[in-house]
């Protein structure tokens, strides 16, 4: 009998790189544009298209560097009105379900970037084809994974770029408290935030309808959140389930009492 060659083991544990991530790519930069975002009259798709990939094709996917994506943030910058931007931990669908909603907000995934990026996988590897369809690092697995140096990096920025009073979506429902410090938002976004921009910082912390209340505006977590920003000389407020994001959590538990609209 034939002998059958075994597949390649994979070698990291995420998953592997999108396919037709290229495609992918260009068709959501070429929708964003035809939305007729007028600051990005522009921009350029295809340059776009090769600057991500000349930042991780044939390259070892542990070794990401900043400035392999520099030339990526430059040609995709643009700027974000005060008053609007939007942060999140662990709110995922929720705080994209109210940014679609209401348009005074902007995540990350909102911006030309975010919207192009957003999830997606991609990954090099130094040997041809230059790109691994089959695997690609976790963030746990090496500390500049393309992905972790990705996000960082453009949540920095949109971090930097925040002005006037900024709002952030954290979720209380999680058990480790609603503020992490190993998160994106606890270690990259709160140190890059400009106390001479930024006049406040307003949390929404949501809990889910009918989940587990563990964290609130005066548990644990929140305070140490509120010490790190007003030794950073912000002002900072927190709101238990703001009503406007309950009420699209309450599309989807119409029965709840919580939901109950003739309180
Ligand atoms: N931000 C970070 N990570 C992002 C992201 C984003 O905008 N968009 C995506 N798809 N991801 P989490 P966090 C991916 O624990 O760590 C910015 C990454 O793989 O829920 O605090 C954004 O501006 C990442 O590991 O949140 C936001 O304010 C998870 O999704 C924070 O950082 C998000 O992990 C959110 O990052």
């Amino acid at each position: 009998s034939k002998e059958e060659a075994n597949p390649e083991p994979l070698r990291w544990q995420g998953r592997g790189t999108t396919r037709n991530l290229r495609e992918i790519v260009l068709g959501r930069c070429y929708s964003y544009l035809a939305e007729g975002h007028a600051e990005l009259r522009d921009k350029d798709c295809l340059k776009i298209w090769e600057s991500l990939k000349a930042a991780f094709v044939h390259k070892n996917p542990c070794n990401a560097t900043t400035e392999d994506y520099r030339p990526l943030m430059e040609l995709t910058s643009h700027p974000v009105p005060c008053n609007e931007s939007l942060f999140w931990s662990r709110t995922y669908d929720l705080v994209h379900l109210y940014s679609k909603c209401n348009h005074h907000f902007l995540t990350l995934e909102d911006t030309f970037l975010g919207y192009m990026l957003d999830g997606l996988s991609w990954c090099g590897d130094p040997s041809a084809p230059g790109i691994n369809y089959e695997s690609c690092p976790k963030w746990s697995e090496c500390e500049r994974s393309s992905g972790s140096v990705f996000w960082k990096m453009a949540s920095k920025m949109f971090a930097e770029a925040a002005c006037g009073v900024v709002h952030v979506m954290l979720n209380g429902s999680i058990e480790a408290g609603a503020f992490r410090t190993s998160s994106v938002f606890g270690s990259v976004e709160i140190f890059n935030l400009n106390p001479d921009k930024v006049s406040e910082i307003r949390i929404w912390l949501m809990n889910d309808i009918g989940g587990p209340q563990s964290d609130s505006c005066s548990g644990y977590s929140i305070k140490k959140l509120r010490n790190i920003l007003e030794e950073r000389n912000f002002k900072i407020t927190c709101e238990d389930n703001y009503r406007p994001v309950q009420l699209l959590q309450c599309v989807h538990n119409p029965d709840h009492p919580d939901c109950n609209l003739c309180i």
